[in-house]
C-alpha cells in the first residue's frame, strides 16, 4: 500500500465531503457542529493526520502542506457559509420587524353622545347651575317606594295609569324616578334641591309616542317658605334655557304626590305643547319621611326626556332613539 498517496486521497476526499456538507448547512448551529466535526482537535481531519507519524521525513512536509491547504480551504468554506447565514438571519429579522409607516392605520370610528344622554346632560347642567344635586336609585323598586310613599295606596285610581312590570317577589320596575326623591329625603334633611334622571317603565301600547321603557327627569325642592311662585320661576328658567324665550302656561291638573298640580305648556311653532307636570309637594309626602309640615313646603316637577328630544330634534317616532341605527344616530 502506498501510504503517502492513500493519505493524500483521504485528505482530499475528506475535504470534498466537508465542502459539500458546509455548503448545505442552513443554520449557524449546524455549521459550528460541522467545524468541530471536521477541523476540531478530535475531528475527522485530525484523525486522518494522526497517521502522518508513519511517513518518511521527505513525505511528511509534502502531505503536511496538502493537509494545511485542505484545512484552510474548509475554514474558508466555513467562513463564507457563516457570512451567508448571518446575512440571511439579519435579512429575515429586518423583514419580520419592519414597520411600514405608509400602511393605512386601523380605523376606529369615533362614538358620540346618544341624543337621550345628550338631553339629560343639558337638563342636568341647568339644574346644577341652580344649585341642585343629582341623585339616582334602583330601577327595581318596592311597592312602597314607587306607590305607597308617594300617596298612591293600592286602591288608588292613579295606579291604573301607571301599570308596570311586576316581579315574582312582589317588587316592580319603577314607573317614575319619584322613588329616588323619597329615598333621598329619608337620608337628607331640608333644605333639599335634588334632580333624579333615569330609566322608567310602564305597561303601555307601543306606538310612535309611547314606549314601555323611557327616561324621566324629576326635580324636588323642599325648604322653608317655598311657594308656587318659586316653582313657576324655576320651570321658566329651565324651559327658556332649553327652548328659548317662548310663552309658557300652567294648566291645573292632578298628581297624587302634588297639591295643587299643574301641566306646563309651551308655545312651540304657534301651538301649545304639553311638556311637563309639576306641583307643590303633597303634605302626605312630607309626613311619609317625617318632615315638619308646619315648617317646610316644597315643589316638584317632572318631564319625559324622549319627549323633549323629539320636540327639539323634530323626531317623528320615539322608537328611532332605541333602534341603534347609525344612519339616525350619526346625525346628532
Ligand atoms: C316627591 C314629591 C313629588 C314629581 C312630579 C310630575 C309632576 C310629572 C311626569 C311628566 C311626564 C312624568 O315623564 S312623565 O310621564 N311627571 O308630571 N312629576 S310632579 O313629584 C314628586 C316626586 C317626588 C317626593
Amino acid at each position: 500500500m502506498n501510504l503517502p498517496n492513500s493519505l493524500e486521497a483521504q485528505i482530499l476526499t475528506l475535504q470534498q465531503e466537508g465542502e459539500k456538507a458546509i455548503s448545505s448547512a442552513n443554520t449557524l448551529e449546524s455549521l459550528e457542529e460541522l467545524r468541530i466535526n471536521y477541523l476540531g482537535k478530535k475531528g475527522k481531519m485530525a484523525g486522518v493526520l494522526r497517521s502522518m507519524g508513519q511517513l518518511s521525513a521527505e513525505e511528511r512536509p509534502k502531505i503536511g502542506s496538502i493537509a494545511n491547504l485542505a484545512k484552510e480551504t474548509l475554514q474558508a468554506f466555513i467562513d463564507r457559509q457563516r457570512q451567508t447565514l448571518e446575512t440571511n438571519k439579519i435579512k429575515a429579522q429586518i423583514e419580520s420587524e419592519t414597520l411600514d409607516v405608509t400602511m393605512p392605520g386601523i380605523f376606529r370610528p369615533q362614538g358620540k353622545i346618544h341624543p337621550i344622554n345628550g338631553m339629560i346632560d343639558r337638563a342636568l347642567d341647568i339644574f346644577i347651575g341652580m344649585g341642585y344635586t343629582v341623585a339616582s336609585g334602583p330601577e327595581i323598586e318596592t311597592d312602597y317606594y314607587n306607590f305607597e310613599a308617594l300617596n298612591t295606596p293600592l286602591d288608588h285610581p292613579a295606579r291604573d295609569m301607571q301599570d308596570t312590570f311586576y316581579l315574582p317577589d312582589g317588587n316592580l320596575l319603577r314607573t317614575h324616578t319619584s322613588s329616588v326623591q323619597i329615598r333621598y329625603m329619608e337620608t337628607e334633611e331640608p333644605p333639599i334641591r335634588v334632580v333624579a334622571p333615569g330609566r322608567v317603565y310602564r305597561r303601555d301600547n307601543i306606538d310612535s309616542t309611547h314606549a314601555v321603557v323611557f327616561h324621566q327627569l324629576e326635580l324636588l325642592a323642599i325648604d322653608e317658605g317655598l311657594t308656587f311662585g318659586d316653582l313657576k320661576g324655576t320651570i321658566k328658567v329651565f324651559l327658556q334655557a332649553i327652548f328659548g324665550d317662548l310663552p309658557i302656561r300652567f294648566r291645573a291638573s292632578y298628581f297624587p304626590f302634588t297639591e295643587p298640580s299643574a301641566e306646563v305648556d309651551l308655545q312651540w311653532n304657534g301651538r301649545w305643547l304639553e311638556v311637563m307636570g309639576c306641583g307643590m309637594v303633597h303634605p302626605n309626602m312630607l309626613k311619609a319621611v317625617g318632615y315638619d309640615q308646619d315648617i317646610y313646603t316644597g315643589f316638584a316637577a317632572g318631564f319625559g326626556i324622549e319627549r323633549f328630544a323629539m320636540v327639539l330634534h323634530q323626531l317623528d317616532d320615539i322608537r328611532r332613539v332605541y333602534a341603534s341605527d347609525l344612519r339616525f344616530l350619526k346625525q346628532f
